[in-house]
């Protein structure tokens, strides 16, 4: 693959189009973290060209390539199919790009980009065993109906799946979120669900299915692997790393968001996800990561969304540094320490917020 996007930025300063990026693509307000269901307008945002129009009452999403049926699903078709609806816990890939130095030049996140929404739509499997897939099939591409350059390569968003991924009873064709139509911006009238993994796989404004005999080489396959630099062939990012982050406690200070809050008890809280296994532990450490304690656990979520914690600190007068880290099930923590890599995919690096207590 030629041509990359992946420039760095060597000083600290966000440039304008890192900015003009950010502005388009927002993220969740951390006190979004309150919600188990994150209300539509505060969940993450990530374009990477214009969104689409899209007339619902023509759309239709074709299936074909190596099918033995090609099929044209209106979106009356779909809303006839069985309907599933799942909270499932939605991250960018990106999240945590902008604190690496040098920073990779793209959509500059902090943690932000991530977001819970209750999604409705129908199986994908079902309609890929009415198509038939044919012997040779080893993937399905998923193609998109907005388009543009990237790299240095023209062309409409698409990604792919192995057969058994795109296979699994919880991949959808979501028509609804939270209960209303997409909203343009979500990917209206029907995006592609992949619970569990990074953001990059749940394709908006989907327009085709292909079933292919060989792996997919599109720009935004190639460009989501964890890599040194362009030449390395990388290893792609599919699931999400664990993540714990905390609401900011107490209230911020406008322009730096510097947190005060007064001393005595504080009950710190956030939600935790992976999209390889539930959490199982989360833990918070008050003194910059030095020492640590573990908070409680909420209920245990439906398999794919984020679980709630909450942990009773004491707050004694002075300056702290608040850090959370989640573990979960199997074994995979957060590091302290975010390690590099050429496009800034897949940092989990632990959330630090200081605080001033009055
Ligand atoms: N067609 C299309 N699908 C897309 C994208 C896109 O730019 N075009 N962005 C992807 C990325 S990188 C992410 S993180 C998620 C974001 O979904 P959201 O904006 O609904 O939160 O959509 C994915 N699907
Ligand atoms: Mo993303």
């Amino acid at each position: 693959m030629t041509g990359t996007d992946a420039r760095q930025a060597p000083s600290g300063d966000i440039t304008q189009e890192e900015l003009q990026l950010a502005a388009r693509n927002h993220g969740m307000p951390l006190e979004g973290l309150r919600y188990d269901v994150t209300p539509v307008g505060l969940h993450y945002l990530l374009i990477h060209f214009d969104i689409p129009a899209a007339d619902a009452a023509t759309w239709t999403v074709e299936v074909g390539g190596r099918v033995e049926r090609p099929m044209s699903l209106t979106m009356p078709d779909l809303r006839a199919r069985p309907a599933v609806t799942m909270p499932v816990t939605m991250e960018c890939a990106g999240n945590g790009r902008a604190r690496l130095h040098p920073r990779p030049l793209s959509q500059p996140w902090l943690a932000e980009a991530v977001g819970t929404a209750a999604w409705t739509g129908t199986p994908l499997a079902p309609i890929l065993g009415e198509a038939g897939l044919a012997p040779e099939a080893v993937e399905l591409v998923f193609e998109g109906a907005d388009h543009g350059v990237q790299g240095g390569i023209e062309h409409d968003y698409g990604r792919s799946l192995p057969v058994a991924e795109a296979m699994r009873d919880d991949v959808l064709l979501a028509y609804e979120v939270n209960g209303m139509p997409l909203p343009p911006q979500h990917g209206f009238p029907v995006r592609l669900l992949v619970p569990g993994w990074y953001g990059m796989a749940s394709v908006k404004w989907l327009r085709r299915v292909v079933a292919s005999a060989e792996p997919f080489t599109g720009f935004q396959q190639w460009a989501y692997a964890i890599r040194d630099d362009e030449d390395d062939p990388g290893t792609p990012v599919t699931r999400i790393e664990p993540r714990a982050l905390m609401v900011p406690p107490g209230f911020p200070e406008f322009f730096t968001r510097a947190r005060v809050l007064d001393s005595g008890r504080c009950t710190l809280e956030g939600r935790a996800w992976s999209g390889r296994a539930a959490i199982e532990r989360v833990e918070v450490s008050a003194d910059g990561g030095h020492t640590w304690a573990d908070a409680a656990l909420g209920p245990l979520p439906a398999p794919y969304a984020w679980r709630s914690w909450h942990y009773e600190w004491d707050a004694a007068p002075g300056e702290h540094e608040l850090v959370v880290r989640a573990t979960d099930g199997i074994g995979d923590a957060q590091p302290l320490e975010q390690p590099w890599n050429h496009h800034g995919l897949a940092n989990n690096m632990v959330q630090r917020v200081p605080v001033t207590v009055r």
